[in-house]
């Protein structure tokens, strides 16, 4: 069986292909923009997001919203991920996080898989904090400026196996996995 992967994020999709081949499970790419609701919770955001590709694409299909939550920040910007890059920045967060010693934060993950029978949200969540400088080049979004815990580095100094290794994202598809083993067999 083929699972589809719609999201316009290319980098998203080459993470969840790498992480896909350990099991054997084939994943194609759908470039297409995912639609998203406002919600607090990236469950309900993904969930409503993967219904309305899946009426468009009618095969089984996985979908997957991301956030960084920061804790001095009260959790922001959380599901508004997207739009504070787009707007301030991974600058501008670091300017507002300046003289802040809390730089606690984590990185969330929400995937949904959908097919005619079922609609599934696993979720994985990786602590870490923020850094006090933009760092590394490689991985993309607010990689440069995330320090996983037990780490020195930012996930943009890591390649994208070592990312992979502790990321949000490799955690929920790994609940994917295992659900979906048991799920074909
Ligand atoms: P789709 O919605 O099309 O899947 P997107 O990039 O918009 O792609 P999200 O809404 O899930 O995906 O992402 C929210 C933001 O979080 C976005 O700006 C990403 O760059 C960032 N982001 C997501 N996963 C990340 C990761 O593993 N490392 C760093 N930043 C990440
Ligand atoms: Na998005």
């Amino acid at each position: 069986v083929e699972i589809s992967v719609v999201t316009s994020n290319e980098n998203k999709f080459r993470e969840l292909a790498e992480l896909a081949k350990e099991y054997n499970i084939k994943l194609r790419w759908i470039n297409l923009p995912k639609v998203e609701i406002q919600a607090d919770s990236l469950e309900e955001i993904v969930r409503n997001s993967a219904i309305i590709a899946y009426n468009m694409i009618k095969s089984p299909l996985i979908m997957e919203d991301s956030g960084l939550f920061i804790e001095a920040l009260n959790n922001f910007p959380g599901p508004y991920t997207n739009y504070v890059r787009r707007t301030i920045g991974l600058e501008g967060i670091l300017k507002i996080m300046q003289g802040i010693e809390n730089r606690n934060a984590y990185f969330m993950t929400a995937i949904c898989y959908i097919d005619d029978k079922i609609v599934k949200v696993f979720t994985g969540k990786i602590n870490g904090r923020i850094s006090y400088s933009i760092r590394g080049d490689k991985g993309f979004g607010f990689d440069p400026i995330f320090i996983p815990e037990g780490e020195d580095r930012t996930f943009g100094e890591m390649n994208l196996e070592e990312k992979n290794k502790y990321s949000h994202r490799g955690k929920a598809f790994k609940e994917f996995v295992k659900f979906y083993l048991t799920y074909i067999s």
